[in-house]
């Protein structure tokens, strides 16, 4: 994870200061790329601990299409809490564009068995893609998140926005855009998530996994985590070697994998390092 500490690096060499939506500040570049070999291990932070069950049932939330944030805390995972209305909406978000992407005529599009089906029906295809991008859902500016949520709008605007599939020599990669990357606590989950999103496809389309590629829009650390004990902590630690992400069965759908399906091997990772979230 050479990679994320360059990302950090870069940031706070390279990054200006901002003032942003939440009243935090933050520093920030714009327009950065760094790719995974997916064959070479499991992307997972090992400069802090990662806490991976929150990744991945936050992945089998998204791709149950739910958007209400009482399914995610049934599961012990408390990670929207801070953007969701009292009955736990969170408005149309990922769950919905992926799985019910509402059509003009009333009906809905599940961009996520589609992209799927296409993947395996046309592996050369160069629509390979999914967009949680819905002008018609965004949140409006002048309200909070969570009231956002309560009127139906999205609590926050996409931040991985769009990602598209690429099928070579058997293997199934898959390039994300972000426009908008709290680099240290957001991006060790985004980056997990679209690992293991790629590798259950993969497993579903008879693939091997290839590479994860990851664009940047908006990238930056908030000035609350600028600081020696938490980013500059982080810089001074030595990456250790990936672990593996084993999936134990072959469920019959995409949609019916289980937490329990999972199995990291060889995570050894430095200890936590906790930051407030910029809400
Ligand atoms: N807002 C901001 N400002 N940054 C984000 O990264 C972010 N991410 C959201 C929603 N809103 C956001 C969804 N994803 C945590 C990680 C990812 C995430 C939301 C929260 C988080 O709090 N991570 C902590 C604790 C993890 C846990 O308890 O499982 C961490 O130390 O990684
Ligand atoms: P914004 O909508 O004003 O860009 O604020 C969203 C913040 O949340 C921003 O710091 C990016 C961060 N974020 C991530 O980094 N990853 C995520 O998955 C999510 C949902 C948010």
């Amino acid at each position: 994870m050479q990679q994320y500490l360059d990302l950090l690096r870069d940031v706070v060499d390279n990054g200006r200061d901002r003032s942003d939506r939440t009243g935090v500040g933050t520093r920030s570049v714009f327009g950065r790329q760094v790719r995974f070999d997916l064959a070479a291990g499991f992307p997972l932070v090992t400069t802090k601990r990662i806490h991976l069950k929150s990744v991945i049932a936050e992945l089998l939330w998204f791709l149950s299409g739910s958007t209400n944030n009482r399914d995610l805390n049934a599961q012990g995972v408390r990670i929207w809490d801070e953007w969701a209305a009292d009955d736990g909406a969170l408005g149309p978000i990922y769950g919905a564009q992926w799985r019910s992407w509402p059509t003009p005529d009333g009906g809905s599009i599940d961009q996520i068995s589609q992209v799927l089906e296409a993947i395996k029906r046309e592996p050369d295809s160069r629509r390979l893609l999914v967009t949680a991008w819905n002008p018609a859902d965004l949140p409006e500016s002048n309200c909070s998140p969570r009231e956002n949520a309560a009127a139906g709008r999205m609590a926050l605007a996409p931040c991985h926005c769009l990602f598209q599939f690429y099928v070579q020599d058997g293997a199934l990669s898959c390039q994300l855009y972000q426009r908008s990357a709290d680099l240290f606590l957001g991006v060790p989950f985004n980056i997990a998530s679209y690992a293991l999103l790629t590798q259950m496809m993969a497993q579903q389309a008879d693939l091997m996994a290839g590479e994860l590629v990851h664009t940047f829009g908006d990238l930056h650390l908030y000035q609350n985590h600028l600081t020696d004990e938490i980013v500059h902590e982080q810089l001074r630690r030595e990456p250790r070697p990936l672990p593996r992400l084993h999936m134990l069965r072959r469920p019959a759908s995409l949609f019916e994998y289980r937490l329990d399906d999972f199995h990291v091997e060889g995570y050894d990772p430095h200890p936590p390092i906790r930051a407030p979230i910029a809400v």
